[in-house]
């Protein structure tokens, strides 16, 4: 079916948009219409798609430096970027255009799509949201950049070999990618290491100079970003190390070849692979040099595009925001003081306004592990001239802020100090933002108001109107749009074809939630993208599961806090009733899990491991008649979720309360219409609010009883002797029934939630969990509700759309003016 709302925006037709994929086939990759492989038609395509790309890009950038606008510059060291093509397609209104120009060339553009690589230059939630923020940005108009890294090899990928999560090394760009383009031009040349000397200039001023031990060069390569409707395309930067000194050659002369190889290795190595850990703070020296030169990196390019129009930089801050997302490029504020005083030569005071004027901090996490320190000789070692400014700035905060609002308060100041006095002494990245940034904000309303009041209760007396909530959202382009086309099309035929744009107007849907004949072709739609993953399922795992069972998914990264065991303790638990019982009355469910756990996590990797011996010994149990079975997905990634998330009938978000900051994948899911069952936690607050608590179940512990309960002295033994199904189920775990002959090998699940205290409240959350899942289960026997609530749920998010965030972040924080593209 031709979608209504694609106006073709470029006067290409399929005979010509064939044309040109057969050009480029055979000019650009060099084969012909008989030999080409599958990949080198998708590059073909990419090629014939970067034309139209490559030319709004001109006029976006050509159009921002004549009206010389303010921009916002998303820093991040993650963009969870995924695939692009058909991403880019549907943006560019050429999606309908491209899949009949290549039908007719007897190739399916779906089955090319699958050629592509995921971009994978991100752990989870915070990479992703990044990505999804300069989709928005470049759909409503505004002038962005996106400054991170061009990592070698993305996150890690994910092989199960007999249970066991296995990491293999990601080459996204090992055959060359379509997508990026390397700007020479703009190269960058950034110092490391050495020592800081103190002189005294002619002009009588004590000035100091950095002489670094090392220079990096940064390569930027850029990723055209389009928005829908393909206006205005905006550029990620990312930026790749590059020995410097390659060709220095007094030490070829000196025989010195080979160290000099030795040196290229090294500086290339910071760009060479991304850490793998979401939410644990690494510590690592190379990590702390990633941050840094990625961040000295964008901050010297947004200088050289400012200086293209300005010769003082009395204007700097009403051109140039800079967003941190989170504290990871938190290194970038000393790093612009370095800049404004040393080489600029302006005066403390006129670059310290500079810096509280541009930057602004999103705070992602509460969670205490997660919260970037550097320990002091660190950063002495790597970066001395920037520890000195970081002191500078901590004295004139502690005297002036500080002892102004709490005279000699030791206490006070202790806490507050950027600087941790503890052995060995480290270096607050969050503190350090806060105090810099005019605003800091929080990704949910509940993780708002925590930031405030438990997290920074003394920053928000000194500054209350600093801090701010700005709720996540997710672009509905492709997570709606593009991966669910069916689901689409029906939208547009109901509501008209706005809703890309403006998510609200599905509102509209709600009508139609008790009309039987569209609540059976919104289920046919799900069933057909279940009948989909079924497939997809036998292919990856080799397990046959039906398309009429309930499709039950929680698919995040694995952490104790998003307590994928209480998933599973509650698996136990059913598999125990049925073998009890085999009669016992459930509708047949599938429960699907797709998560990466960090390397190094021990318990998260033993978690995968049980929940992959567990489901092998309950898939191929016959007796309990296929009413149960649990996969888990290997490899979970963006293109995968694209899969998993059109074909959810259950959205598992059910995290301890306080501790999922917002989450994302909850709106997606609700979006595709899958019900919620969840704690009240992050944005499943919000999302409960908008789809209303009869459209969702929700269970659990809230954030008041989680403190209050921790207050009063947990203890999940309590909760062991006195439900005997969680006893039962925890027991079964130190025999070998679901690991023959290795009994105890599932023993570190059950010791984390009794011995080591259960930190995240599983056991305690149990009755309340087992009891939603019940309701889930009755009303999913009622065809006609379960229809009506799913209805209800997709008509009902428009307030997650992530172009929703933008705006909010536009008025709050960033006070940009949308640019009009001629
Ligand atoms: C990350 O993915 C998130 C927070 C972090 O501090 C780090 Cl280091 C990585 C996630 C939150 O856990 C999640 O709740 C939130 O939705 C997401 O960031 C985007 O804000």
């Amino acid at each position: 079916m031709v979608n209504p709302m694609e106006k073709p925006l470029f006067e290409l037709d399929k005979d010509e948009f064939k044309q040109e994929i057969v050009h480029h086939l055979r000019t650009t990759l060099g084969t012909s219409e008989k030999k080409a492989s599958k990949q080198a038609w998708w590059m073909a395509t990419c090629a014939t798609i970067n034309q139209m790309l490559f030319e709004r890009l001109t006029s976006t950038q050509q159009t921002h430096l004549q009206k010389d606008t303010r921009a916002v510059h998303y820093f991040s060291a993650e963009f969870l970027m995924g695939r692009l093509t058909a991403n880019n397609l549907h943006n560019l209104g050429l999606y309908k255009t491209c899949e009949e120009a290549l039908k007719d060339l007897n190739l399916e553009l779906a089955d090319l799509c699958e050629q592509e690589p995921d971009m994978a230059l991100g752990n989870g939630g915070l990479g992703r949201l990044a990505a999804c923020f300069i989709d928005s940005l470049a759909t409503l108009g505004y002038p962005a950049l996106g400054y991170g890294l061009h990592y070698e090899h993305g996150l890690f990928r994910q092989e199960i070999r007999d249970g066991r999560q296995v990491e293999r090394p990601d080459s996204w760009r090992e055959y060359g990618n379509p997508w990026e383009i390397c700007r020479p031009e703009s190269v960058q040349e950034i110092p490391l290491y050495g020592y800081v000397e103190t002189v005294f200039g002619e002009d009588c001023q004590v000035r100091k100079v950095w002489h670094p031990g090392r220079i990096i060069k940064g390569v930027p390569w850029d990723i055209p970003i389009v928005g829908f409707g393909a206006q205005t395309v905006n550029i990620l930067r990312l930026w790749e190390s590059r020995a410097s000194n390659f060709f220095d050659w007094d030490v070829f002369n000196h025989g010195g070849y080979v160290d000099s190889q030795k040196e290229k290795a090294e500086a290339e190595t910071i760009s060479k692979v991304l850490y793998p850990n979401d939410e644990t703070e690494a510590g690592k020296e190379l990590r702390l040099v990633q941050q840094y030169f990625f961040c000295a990196c964008s901050l010297k390019d947004i200088m050289r595009r400012y200086k293209r129009t300005h010769t003082d930089f009395k204007e700097f801050a009403a051109q140039i925001a800079v967003q941190l997302n989170d504290t990871h490029p938190t290194i970038a504020i000393p790093e612009l003081m370095r800049e404004l005083i040393d080489e600029e030569g302006l005066e403390w005071t006129e670059a310290w306004n500079i810096c509280k004027q541009v930057f602004s901090y999103t705070n992602h996490t509460l969670l205490p592990e997660a919260l970037e320190t550097w320990p002091v000789y660190l950063f002495e070692r790597v970066l001395p001239r920037h520890l000195e400014i970081i002191y500078e700035i901590n004295a004139y905060f502690l005297k002036n802020e500080v002892d102004a609002k709490w005279p000699a308060n030791n206490e006070i100041k202790r806490k507050l100090s950027i600087i941790d006095e503890s052995n060995p002494r480290r270096v607050r990245m969050a503190n350090l933002c806060v105090i810099t940034s005019h605003k800091v904000n929080g990704v949910a309303e509940i993780h708002s108001k925590l930031v405030k009041e438990d997290l920074f209760p003394e920053f928000n007396q000194l500054w209350p109107d600093k801090f701010c909530n700005v709720t996540n959202g997710v672009t509905p382009r492709r997570w709606l749009l593009s991966c669910n086309q069916e689901l689409a099309d029906l939208f547009t035929e109901t509501v008209g074809t706005e809703w890309p744009l403006n998510l609200d107007a599905l509102r509209e849907l709600a009508k139609y939630a008790d009309d039987p004949v569209f609540q059976k072709k919104f289920m046919d739609i799900k069933l057909h993208n279940k009948e989909k993953l079924v497939k997809v399922i036998k292919a990856e795992t080799g397990i046959d599961v039906s398309a009429d069972a309930i499709f039950d998914i929680q698919i995040k990264r694995l952490h104790e806090y998003k307590r994928q065991q209480l998933n599973l303790l509650h698996i136990l638990v059913l598999y125990r009733r049925l073998l009890l019982n085999p009669e016992y009355d459930i509708h047949p469910r599938v429960f699907i899990f797709g998560s990466k756990a960090a390397p190094g996590y021990r318990v998260a990797k033993d978690i995968i491991y049980a929940i992959n011996k567990v489901g092998e010994r309950i898939n191929d149990d016959p007796r309990i008649k296929g009413k149960l079975k649990v996969v888990f997905m290997p490899n979970y990634r963006v293109s995968l979720a694209e899969k998993l998330i059109p074909a959810a009938d259950v959205s598992e978000q059910i995290s301890t309360a306080g501790y999922e900051a917002s989450g994302t994948g909850n709106m997606k899911l609700a979006m595709n219409g899958a019900i919620t069952i969840g704690t009240l936690d992050g944005a499943n607050i919000e999302i409960a609010e908008e789809v209303g608590e009869d459209n969702c179940v929700i269970f659990g512990l809230t954030v008041e009883e989680v403190k209050e309960l921790k207050a009063r002295g947990y203890s999940p033994w309590d909760y062991y002797y006195a439900n005997a199904e969680i006893k039962s189920a925890l027991d079964w775990l130190d025999t070998d029934y679901f690991t023959p002959g290795r009994p105890g090998e599932l023993q570190s699940i059950k010791k984390s939630l009794l011995d080591y205290g259960d930190t995240y409240l599983t056991l305690a959350d149990f009755a309340s969990y087992d009891e939603a899942h019940q309701r889930i289960n009755s009303l999913y026997r009622d065809k006609a509700r379960w229809a009506k609530m799913a209805i209800i749920n997709a008509a009902s998010v428009g307030k997650f759309n992530s172009d929703r965030s933008i705006q909010d972040y536009v008025r709050q924080i960033w006070h940009l003016d949308k640019c009009d593209i001629s």
